[in-house]
């Protein structure tokens, strides 16, 4: 149904509208002027960015919004969002005055890190858009799978800047959605013509409407306000409604910093000879004819609440709001507003005009026509506030100890993984009906297959594999149904680790838990590295597989091998990285994984591996399609925690070691067999099997840390396993990854080390041939033995 908004509640909104815009600028303002910063930086803030949404952030938050919404702010509207949860009373006046500051109200809204129910955090442009196209198919994910459907479907709305269409991610988040049937999606562009260093491209948001309405979304182009569209029906008017259509981006911004002279200026000289036109200019002061020319849709409550109140539909739909940057503040429209803040003077006569008296500036309803009895009636009546918390919970499924597995006498991790996963998907139990997984076009390839026959594809609207019906034979089946457990998505990576924070915060998104499992080939890690991060930032909760993994993908060339990868699963904050060699520590780890991810508290750092395993987080698995010889033994309990901790003796270093091999992964059998040769000659060799070169380092790094503050008695997993180990002994480290992943090893106890890896890219050829080329293989280790430890020539190394 459509309603028109009663001009008392315009009135209310209007008053409302002043009052963010004030309290964001001046918040901007407090930042920069007023709190004691001693360190000399402006801290900035944008008050012009985000007065460009003050009006659209008004008529959502204060009037459309429900409380199953859920909203991706342009980040530099942030302080608009923490004005806006200020009133609603979710936000402190200190963290207000400590924007920017520590633990103050932050920069760009963050989930993690502020307290006023940010629902998406925002800050890498572009990302926070697909997080609510995402996010709109996981709530349908979730709701075909029949779980949460006493909650009312959600709207997911992005705010976001024009420039953030510039992005990759937007267009393939686009594709996807429209593959995968996107709805109760909407995104509002502040069309303010402007991005951070000047005006942009005239005629954009024709592109725009054409790429949305492509991608079957419906636009709605709001461009002029409730005051234009009056004077558009005086006499004259549709001759200024063609000036302001022609004219260029750049003019108008201009002449909208300029005022009313300037306006009065251009139009008479191009328009003014027409008698109409020139009354309707004429019978305008200065001031008025430029809230007439500034009245663009995105600043006009009227046009706004009637454009969103009549959406009826479940379609998505992209609003193109035309704004103007730094709206109602001195410099809106100048190009260079972007980092422009407005100096005390001009803060003076803001405050002046917003009837603001000095110290009364965190006053609510300061400045404000309706009684502060009214106002408070009407906060406490906003739909969007009234639903309580808006971080949902949602309970942990039991995780059994351990996965089955079948282990083969010669098995790649890769395998293994595909045949847990096969296991898995037998199982009738809750957990398993959790997991959904997904892959960018690589699920067969990276052993995805058999789950994904077991338990189906999920799409709304059930489809056949026609391969089937017409009996023509295949292994994989693709079927897809509302209750399959596999999205399939197309190539872009971006998309997959954005679909995983979709999928892996709809505990709190959605109060139902999944299980995320997301498989790709490991060098296109990095072409998502920026959405995986914001995933992390945002704590989202998943199991990423990567396989397969550095140059032992060899015949694949130097483009498909990866290098860094380790190292980005150390250094990437909130995910736990694994490197398992061996299937049954595959099946271990996938098993802590499953509860791991589950976990949201609060917790301390274990005093047994310093890490922080009652918080919880996500996990990367870095696995390898090379079939390796298993090792036949039994898993104990000890053993399975320390490969959770990241490391154990394979073979126990005797008392008079003279090296330590310590690899991670794949190269394994090298390792197993370099130290074979050099038992003869070096003593008591030991060979240390790394399946977590992340959680040894991060623990190693805590246990100092809680040292260095008086916990006298704090010892890693690292430090246990190296205590006995002789101070002279040398250390020959080996991955396939870069060598600095296990080089810090030799800083535990100042034990000289030689780091083995890969520095540059590889090419194509055998295992056997680019193990010899870059340094990892079995002589390699031999070599790098002899060389950090006195004695006698290694008698097995090969000449290199
Ligand atoms: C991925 C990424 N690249 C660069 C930036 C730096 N940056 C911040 S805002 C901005 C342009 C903003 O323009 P627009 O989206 O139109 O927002 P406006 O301030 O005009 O509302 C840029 C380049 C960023 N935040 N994220
Ligand atoms: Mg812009």
């Amino acid at each position: 149904m459509r309603k028109t908004i009663s001009q008392d509640d315009l009135a209310i909104l209007g008053e409302v509208e002043r009052k963010v815009l004030w309290l964001a600028t001046w918040t901007i303002h407090y930042a920069n002027h007023i709190r004691d910063s001693t360190d000399g930086l402006k801290v900035g803030g944008h008050q012009a960015s985000s007065a460009s949404l003050v009006t659209i952030m008004t008529a959502l938050y204060f009037r459309l919004l429900r409380p199953q919404d859920r909203v991706a702010v342009k980040p530099h509207a942030s302080p608009n969002f923490h004005a806006i949860q200020y009133l609603l009373g979710k936000q402190t006046r200190e963290r207000l005055e400590n924007f920017r500051g520590f633990k103050g109200a932050q920069s760009y809204p963050s989930r993690t890190k502020d307290v006023d129910d940010v629902d998406f955090s925002t800050g890498s442009v572009g990302l926070g858009a697909a997080q609510t196209l995402f996010s709109s198919l996981v709530q349908d994910y979730v709701r075909a799978h029949g779980w949460g459907l006493h909650r009312p479907d959600g709207r997911m709305v992005a705010l976001l800047g024009d420039a953030e269409l510039d992005e990759g991610n937007i267009f393939e988040c686009l594709l996807e959605g429209w593959k995968q049937g996107v709805r109760n999606c909407w995104w509002v562009v502040d069309y303010n013509r402007q991005s951070l260093d000047a005006v942009i491209r005239e005629g954009l948001w024709q592109r725009y409407e054409e790429l949305f309405r492509n991608f079957g979304w419906d636009v709605v182009i709001l461009k002029y306000g409730s005051l234009l569209e009056a004077a558009f029906r005086e006499p004259g008017g549709e001759a200024l409604r063609q000036w302001i259509d022609r004219c260029p981006n750049q003019l108008y911004s201009a002449l909208v910093f300029q005022g009313g002279a300037a306006w009065r200026k251009h139009l008479e000289s191009d328009i003014g000879d027409q008698d109409a036109v020139s009354k309707l200019i004429g019978s305008r002061s200065d001031a008025d004819l430029a809230r007439l020319m500034t009245n663009l849709a995105g600043h006009d409550l009227p046009t706004l609440v009637e454009a969103f109140e009549r959406v009826d539909h479940d379609r998505p739909v992209c609003f193109i709001g035309y704004t103007i940057k730094g709206y109602g503040l001195p410099f809106a429209g100048h190009k260079d507003n972007h980092a422009g803040l407005m100096t005390t003077a001009q803060m003076e006569r803001f405050r002046q005009t917003m009837n603001v008296r000095p110290g009364q500036e965190w006053e609510r309803f300061e400045g404000l026509h309706e009684t502060p009895e009214r106002l408070q009636r009407f906060l406490d009546e906003v739909p969007f506030a009234a639903g309580g918390p808006r971080r949902l919970t949602a309970r942990r499924f039991a995780t059994p100890a351990e996965l089955a597995v079948a282990v083969q006498p010669e098995m790649s991790t890769q395998t293994g993984f595909g045949a847990l996963l096969n296991e898995l998907a037998r199982e009738p139990s809750e957990l398993v009906a959790r997991i959904v997984t997904t892959s960018p076009d690589v699920t067969v390839s990276t052993n995805l297959g058999s789950w994904v026959n077991r338990r189906g594809l999920f799409a709304r609207e059930a489809s056949a594999d026609i391969f089937k019906s017409e009996r023509i034979p295949s292994t994989f089946n693709w079927e897809f149904s509302a209750s399959g457990q596999h999205i399939e998505l197309g190539i872009a990576e971006m998309n997959l680790f954005i679909l995983l924070s979709a999928l892996g915060l709809s505990h709190t998104i959605n109060g139902e838990r999944l299980i995320p499992i997301g498989t790709l080939y490991d060098p296109f890690i990095a072409r998502g590295l920026d959405a995986l991060n914001y995933a992390c930032y945002q704590d989202a909760r998943f199991i990423l597989v990567a396989t397969p993994s550095g140059i032992t993908l060899a015949p694949e060339g130097g483009a498909h091998q990866s290098i860094a990868e380790p190292l980005i699963g150390m250094a990437q904050d909130g995910i736990a990285a694994f490197e398992p060699a061996f299937v049954d520590e595959l099946a271990g780890i996938l098993a802590f994984a499953l509860d791991y991810i589950q976990k949201d508290g609060d917790g301390d750092l274990s005093e047994q591996n310093w890490l922080r395993d009652e918080t919880g987080g996500s996990i990367y698995l870095r696995l390898s399609t090379r079939p390796i010889e298993q090792i036949k033994r039994a898993m104990t309990a000890p053993l399975r925690q320390a490969i959770v901790d990241g490391a154990y003796w394979l073979r126990e270093p005797g008392p008079n070691c003279q090296v330590v091999v310590a690899y991670a992964g794949a190269v394994a059998p090298e390792a197993i067999q370099a130290v074979g040769l050099m038992a003869e000659d070096r003593r008591d060799v030991g060979l240390l099997a790394v399946t977590s070169a992340d959680r040894l380092n991060a623990g190693w790094t805590a246990a100092m840390r809680a040292r260095e503050r008086g916990l006298v008695h704090a010892r890693s997993h690292i430090e246990r396993l190296f205590a006995q180990l002789p101070t002279n002994c040398g250390l020959v480290t080996v991955v396939d990854g870069h060598p600095a992943t296990l080089a810090w090893l030799g800083s535990v106890n100042g034990h000289r080390v030689r780091p083995l890896g890969v520095e540059h890219f590889g090419q194509t050829g055998t295992i056997a041939d680019l193990y010899c080329y870059y340094g990892i293989d079995a002589n390699a280790i031999i070599a790098a033995a002899q060389a950090i430890t006195p004695g006698a020539p290694i008698r097995h190394l090969k000449a290199m």
